[in-house]
């Protein structure tokens, strides 16, 4: 059963975000907000995340069988459903090996974006020197995954028309072909913080056909789930926010030790301990 087309067939807004290991998966599943009584109900694995805690770009350069083993240790750590950044898939026949591998794990759903060629991450905005497919050769991928992936996993297709300056007209023109050729859902890419375009995006998606529409709100993270919600959206990603938040402290904990020479300074700032091996349960044995 995969719980999170239930989710989305009950109705339900999915709050997603990303994990990076087996620890953040963990954190991820433990969060609970007593103030809101929220929670997350899924996870995202990142490509920019990944990429980034193996020190390399996000361009496609990380192994499939290091991604695999990344998702693999969210689902040990984790019961919640894990959405797959795929990325373009490379050429179809790289797809085909990549599908066949996720096909035998355990995920809920893949994301598929519209580029081709050397890939780089979407926030570089405009500037970005990447190309979107055609929406012939895109669609292809599409009808190829439905094809041959496992028939509970859920395919979204990836719009970057905005993201690369090509505009809401050409997002939606792709969606409906990519719809046509077989997407579940959609994800509309947004670089900058103006949400006019994706907005009018979203509603005539919805107006075509009521599939759910992933938002990624990272340059736009003043918005709120529920005027997300109300614009139409059924899932959002926060792709980015963990790894980011452990950057700076990692940053300050190196240079407290080299400024004092020893590391009791930085301990104010740190975890004790006690809480580090008390935080991972042991084996029931
Ligand atoms: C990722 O998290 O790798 C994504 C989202 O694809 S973005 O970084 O915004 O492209
Ligand atoms: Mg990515």
């Amino acid at each position: 059963m995969n719980t999170l087309k239930q989710k989305l067939n009950e109705g339900k807004f999915v709050r997603v975000i990303e994990a990076h290991d087996g620890l953040t998966a963990k954190m991820v599943d433990q969060a609970h907000s007593l103030k809101t009584n929220k929670q997350f109900d899924a996870l995202w694995s990142s490509s920019l995340c990944d990429s980034l805690i193996n020190g390399r770009p996000d361009m496609e350069v990380l192994s499939m069988d290091r991604r695999i083993a990344i998702i693999n240790e969210l689902r040990e750590n984790s019961k919640k459903p894990i959405i797959v950044d795929m990325d373009s898939g490379g050429r179809l026949e790289q797809l085909f090996y990549k599908l066949k591998q996720l096909n035998e794990i355990n995920i809920e759903a893949i994301v598929l974006e519209d580029k081709i060629g050397t890939k780089r991450n979407s926030l570089f905005g405009e500037k970005n020197p990447q190309q979107q497919d055609t929406i012939e050769h895109f669609s292809k991928k599409i009808t190829f995954i439905q094809e041959n992936k496992n028939s509970d996993l859920m395919l979204f297709a990836r719009i970057e028309s905005l993201t690369l300056g090509a505009g809401k007209y050409d997002a939606l023109k792709r969606a409906k072909a990519y719809i046509n050729a077989g997407a579940d859902g959609i994800l509309v890419h947004n670089a900058n913080d103006s949400v006019e375009d994706l907005y009018y995006v979203i509603k005539k998606i919805k107006d075509y056909k009521d599939v759910p529409i992933i938002v990624v709100p990272t340059a736009f993270s003043f918005v709120t789930e529920k005027e997300l919600e109300q614009a139409g959206v059924s899932i959002v990603i926060y792709a980015n926010q963990l790894i980011r938040s452990a950057i700076e402290p990692i940053a300050a904990t190196l240079n407290s030790i080299l400024d004092h020479g020893r590391a009791f300074e930085a301990n104010k700032n740190l975890i004790s301990i006690k809480e580090v091996l008390n935080f991972i349960d042991e084996p029931p044995i």
